[in-house]
């Protein structure tokens, strides 16, 4: 996953590497150099503890400012870079204010700061890339686990989106994820709309081992939905999952509907489930279906396939909402707890 991304953030860096370094800045006295000596040695530990996610190294530019011969990051080279990075950005589909965001943020980080000739730029750059996108990523992050436990019960979760994301596919994820957890659920067969929708939670829920609710084709959403809650009060099940029918953000009908939907459900937690191949596009029907019924977080799929990584940069800060988990594959068990550190990680492995 995200291989063209990971390379383009890669070629960034040996760019930097290459063009960026230009103002030589002498190291001045003796007592300067053995501060210098000193600080180097706290550098190397941080470097070998430094593995993986963490990106707390900005000392690596801020903490040297005097004793040592280095180099110096110059505004207009920094800012040809940029461009560079800008466009590499762009070619992945991340949304245009997430790259404004991560240009500024690497400007500040990074301009006119001292960098030692003996430390690795590429160290230095990678960090501060790190931080770029922790920065963009970090929108009020919500563990699921931990609002299933703490939630009054039965907890409500609606699912949403536009056709063929991957609404039904993560709804049997989720009820194979609490099942494992010791939760019991019910699934409310809301897609009344699409042929074959109610076959296709049949055989998940028989697979699962977990109560499907349903009517007939073409009845009421709402009315499953109720019905699935009282079920679930009645039978004290733990969690009721609604899948809802796939629809345009541009289906006015349709998006009315929903918000029935949701008046009716009452639901604890409306979670957007978007298609992470549809780059753009799937961040523009985030944006939609928040402003109808206000979504509260977002599950991205197919990101096993996903070479760009747009959209899992771009979604939580287009709609202020974090992103709860990415879909990795067809199988149940093909569901990750997303977080800014696993992306990070997998951009930078
Ligand atoms: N590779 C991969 N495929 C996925 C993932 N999630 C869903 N799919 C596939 O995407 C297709 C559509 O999934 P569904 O769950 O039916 O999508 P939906 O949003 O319910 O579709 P509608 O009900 O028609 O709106 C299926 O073939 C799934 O197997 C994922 O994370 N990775
Ligand atoms: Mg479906």
């Amino acid at each position: 996953m995200f291989q063209a991304l990971r390379e383009k953030l890669r070629s960034f860096k040996k760019k930097v590497k290459d063009d960026i370094l230009e103002e030589d800045v002498p190291g001045d006295s003796v007592k300067g150099k053995k501060e210098g000596a000193a600080k180097k040695g706290k550098f190397k530990k941080r470097k070998k503890a430094g593995k993986g996610a963490d990106t707390g190294d900005s000392e690596l530019l801020d903490g040297y400012e005097g004793g040592w011969a280095g180099k110096k990051i110059g505004e207009k080279k920094m800012d040809d870079v940029l461009w560079e990075l800008e466009l590499a950005l762009m070619e992945s589909d991340v949304a245009v204010p997430v790259v404004e965001e991560i240009k500024n943020f690497l400007k500040k980080e990074l301009i006119g700061k001292k960098i030692s000739r003996k430390y690795d730029i590429d160290v230095v750059i990678e960090s501060a890339l790190k931080k770029a996108i922790m920065n963009v990523l970090s929108i009020d992050t919500i563990n699921f686990d931990a609002f299933v436990k703490s939630h009054s019960k039965p907890v409500v979760l609606m699912f949403v989106g536009i056709n063929g994301t991957g609404k039904t596919t993560s709804i049997a994820k989720i009820a194979y994820r609490l099942k494992q957890y010791g939760y019991s659920s019910v699934i409310a067969a809301s897609d009344t709309f699409r042929a074959g929708a109610i076959e296709q939670l049949e055989r998940h829920s028989a697979k699962l081992g977990v109560k499907l609710i349903k009517h007939q084709k073409g009845s009421d959403p709402a009315a499953i939905a109720y019905d699935s809650i009282e079920h679930a009060k009645a039978r004290k099940k733990e969690v009721v999952l609604i899948d809802t029918a796939g629809r345009m953000q541009t289906n006015v009908n349709l998006m009315d509907e929903m918000k029935k939907l949701k008046r009716i459900a009452k639901p604890d937690m409306i979670i957007f489930v978007g298609d992470s191949l549809s780059g753009n596009d799937a961040v523009e029907q985030a944006i939609q279906f928040n402003n109808t019924v206000e979504i509260d977080t977002a599950i991205l799929t197919k990101i096993d396939a996903d070479a760009k990584g747009g959209a899992a940069l771009s979604i939580a800060h287009a709609v202020g909402k974090p992103i709860i988990f990415v879909g990795t594959g067809q199988k149940y068990s093909d569901l990750d707890e997303f977080n800014p550190n696993w992306m990070v990680e997998r951009l930078f492995e």
